[in-house]
């Protein structure tokens, strides 16, 4: 069992979120390296404009949420706004080429991924030691509507919510549990878990469910489908906060605490999915715990988060028997170190993250 220290509850509760708080603080990016980053797009966006005239390229991901750490990738999106557009595959290839020529970025450009994007990165240099990463997709609209629902989600509660996305995030870094490719999940799966346990398991709940409060006018359609799914939810964050208040008064400490707690033994794994549009929905309903034709189905749904747009898709497919394994271990991990309340909040904080 863990040692208890002599420090009470709420007295370590209190210095853990302030330590939370200045630890976050650190991490986040500077000013110089948010300005170098919108120079960066603007270039891009005024060469690509000489092949596409009609053409946007937007941010989305953390450098557009509100969640981004220092260093953080760059995610940018082209959106054309014309009718005969060139095919993704080839506006991929022509803006390798042109990115080649006209920039000091490396190009990668990948015209046959399942999403075609180029990938284009800067090495370290002064002024920008950890150079730069950037990834351009092209019309994914979706991306751009689930960032703008982090950001709203962020806005609400900025201080409860951004120093609990932003830890966890360099969290899972430092653990090494954040790596789609290697069967844990990615920093977006992440943010939609605490999402999900701020909506829908704190009770009272931090954040109201944006995607169910009734629309002010009536809207159609067209307005509220793309690619023939809902994107509707309440984003004006300012009339929310005057008509809404959380009743929860949970300090960051205490979240946290309980977040590692919920995901450590209360999720139901096995039979659960984690919908931030809808709470806790099941497997079965969603056809994601067998399916006959793909007997992989089981395999890729281990962990189940249903993208708040794009219903259809498990966020977490990439997360295999064993990286969730290791994901529950790790959350194991911290509610132990945090029940151990050590003498010192910051001594608790850098075992987490060792
Ligand atoms: P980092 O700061 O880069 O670690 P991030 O918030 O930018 O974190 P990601 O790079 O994982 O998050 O993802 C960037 C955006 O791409 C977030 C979301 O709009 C989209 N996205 C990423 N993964 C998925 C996914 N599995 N399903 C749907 N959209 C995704
Ligand atoms: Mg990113």
């Amino acid at each position: 069992p863990p040692r208890r220290s002599h420090i009470s509850r709420a007295q370590f509760a209190a210095e853990l979120t302030q330590c939370l708080v200045e630890f976050v603080v650190q991490l986040l990016p500077t000013q110089d390296e948010l300005s170098i980053k919108e120079d960066v797009r603007k270039l891009l966006e005024r060469l690509i404009r000489t092949i596409e005239p009609d053409s946007r390229l937007l941010s989305f991901g953390s450098t557009a949420n509100g969640f981004s750490l220092r260093n953080s990738d760059m995610d940018l999106c082209c959106l054309i706004d014309s009718e005969d557009r060139l095919p993704a595959t080839d506006l991929v290839n022509m803006l390798g080429d042109l990115f080649a020529r006209e920039t000091k970025f490396h190009i990668k450009p990948l015209p046959h991924a399942r999403i075609p994007i180029v990938k284009l990165s800067l090495d370290p240099q002064p002024g920008l030691p950890y150079g730069i990463a950037c990834d351009i997709g092209f019309e994914n609209r979706l991306a751009l509507e689930n960032t703008r629902l982090l950001m709203c989600y962020a806005m609400i509660d900025p201080m409860r919510v951004r120093t609990l996305v932003l830890f966890l995030k360099v969290w899972c870094k430092r653990r090494k549990i954040n790596s789609p490719y290697k069967g844990t999940l990615s920093s977006y799966g992440y943010v939609l878990l605490v999402i999900y346990f701020l909506v829908h398991v704190k009770n009272p709940p931090v954040l109201p469910n944006l995607q169910q409060i009734p629309p002010l006018r009536p809207i159609s359609q067209d307005e509220t489908h793309i690619n023939g799914f809902n994107v509707w939810f309440f984003d004006d964050v300012n009339l929310l906060r005057q008509r809404w208040q959380s009743q929860n008064t949970e300090s960051v400490a205490e979240l946290l605490i309980d977040f590692f707690k919920f995901y450590s033994r209360d999720f139901a794994y096995n039979t659960g999915v984690a919908s931030i549009r809808a709470g806790l929905l099941t497997k079965e309903s969603k056809g994601w715990d067998n399916d006959p034709d793909k007997g992989t189905a089981r395999e890729r749904n281990r962990l189940c988060i249903e993208d708040p747009f794009e219903t259809n898709f498990n966020v977490s497919r990439c997360v295999t028997r064993d990286g969730l394994y290791t994901i529950r271990g790790e959350f194991m991990r911290a509610s132990r170190i945090l029940a151990a309340r050590p003498d010192r909040a910051f001594v608790a904080l850098a075992q987490l993250c060792e």
